[in-house]
């Protein structure tokens, strides 16, 4: 497992110990809101550590307060040419887009520490992840609404699945700040804990996720995913194929085999 010193650069820090990736966004002064620049550093980040077989878990959080306040509304990609408006679609096609559906196909479990505030696409970005754990400090906020757009990266698609179509619609059109802890108790994040112990559990279910079968893992998600748009027979079918696959792959061989032995297992596949 190779680990690499923390890279530093404008706009992201990639730190790389024991198998966790962990990617902070690195624009404290602005809430870690996505420049141009920041998606260009983000996305190859993730595609890399989709590559890395060392890495077996990658972790996204935030610099100084903010976790992440979505698209810098600064940004030159927010000026338009002249009289013209700005073109959000090709923002949204060209960054978001992409970024959701990288995030939910990685081929290893993908954590959202969200240390601070989480508005926009920042917080549609914590919920594309597999675990989402926040401090008891920071909110989540759907900030759209306030600047006349709709929900973006994959928000329209997670929220009524994460919270029902009540409370998505009551989040998107209010665009209220909803705390951490009120997040948690409806379900729309794993977990809420105390600032203090934050740092600590990220670590933790970091490290435990890492010696996990990432493989198993990845396709749970996916199966999970798959199955919400799936038929009761349909989602038993995918179930029955992907045991099977993973049924004839290392980890499972490992998993058993470490049951029987009683040891710790070492699980490789990816
Ligand atoms: O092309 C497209 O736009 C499509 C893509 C859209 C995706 C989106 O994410 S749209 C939503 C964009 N985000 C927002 O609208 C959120 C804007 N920010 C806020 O509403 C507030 O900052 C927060 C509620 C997140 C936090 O409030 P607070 O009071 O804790 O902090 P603050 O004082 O407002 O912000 C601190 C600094 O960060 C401040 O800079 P300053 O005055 O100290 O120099 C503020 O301007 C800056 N900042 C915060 N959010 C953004 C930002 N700068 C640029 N863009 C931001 N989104």
């Amino acid at each position: 497992m190779t680990d690499t010193p923390p890279s530093e650069d404008a706009s992201l820090l990639i730190d790389q110990t024991e198998g966790v990736c962990t990617l902070t966004l690195n624009r404290p002064a602005a809430l870690n809101s996505f420049t141009v620049e920041m998606h260009g550093r983000l996305l190859p980040a993730l595609e890399r550590a989709a590559a890395d077989t060392s890495v077996r878990v990658v972790v996204i959080t935030g610099a100084g307060r903010g976790f992440c306040a979505g698209q810098d509304l600064n940004d030159p990609a927010m000026a338009g040419r002249g009289d013209a408006p700005p073109d959000v679609a090709d923002v949204v096609a060209r960054y978001y887009r992409p970024l959701a559906n990288r995030v939910r196909s990685m081929p290893v479990p993908v954590v959202a520490a969200v240390n601070g505030v989480a508005a926009g696409a920042g917080a549609n970005l914590a919920f594309c992840c597999d675990i989402v754990i926040a401090a008891r400090s920071a909110s989540f906020i759907q900030a759209f609404s306030k600047i006349g757009l709709v929900p973006d990266c994959a928000g329209t698609w997670l929220l009524p699945r994460l919270v029902g179509r009540a409370r998505a619609l009551g989040l998107t059109m209010l665009g209220d700040k909803l705390p951490a802890e009120e997040a948690a108790s409806m379900g729309l994040i794993w977990r809420c804990v105390d600032d203090a112990a934050f740092a600590g559990e990220v670590k933790a279910i970091s490290a435990r996720l890492a010696k996990m079968p990432s493989r198993a893992l990845a396709e749970t998600r996916r199966l999970l995913d798959e199955a919400t748009t799936m038929d009761f027979d349909a989602a038993l079918l995918r179930e029955a194929q992907v045991q099977g696959q993973l049924g004839a792959a290392h980890d499972f061989s490992e998993g058993t085999a470490a049951f029987r032995a009683k040891r710790t297992a070492v699980f490789k596949d990816r």
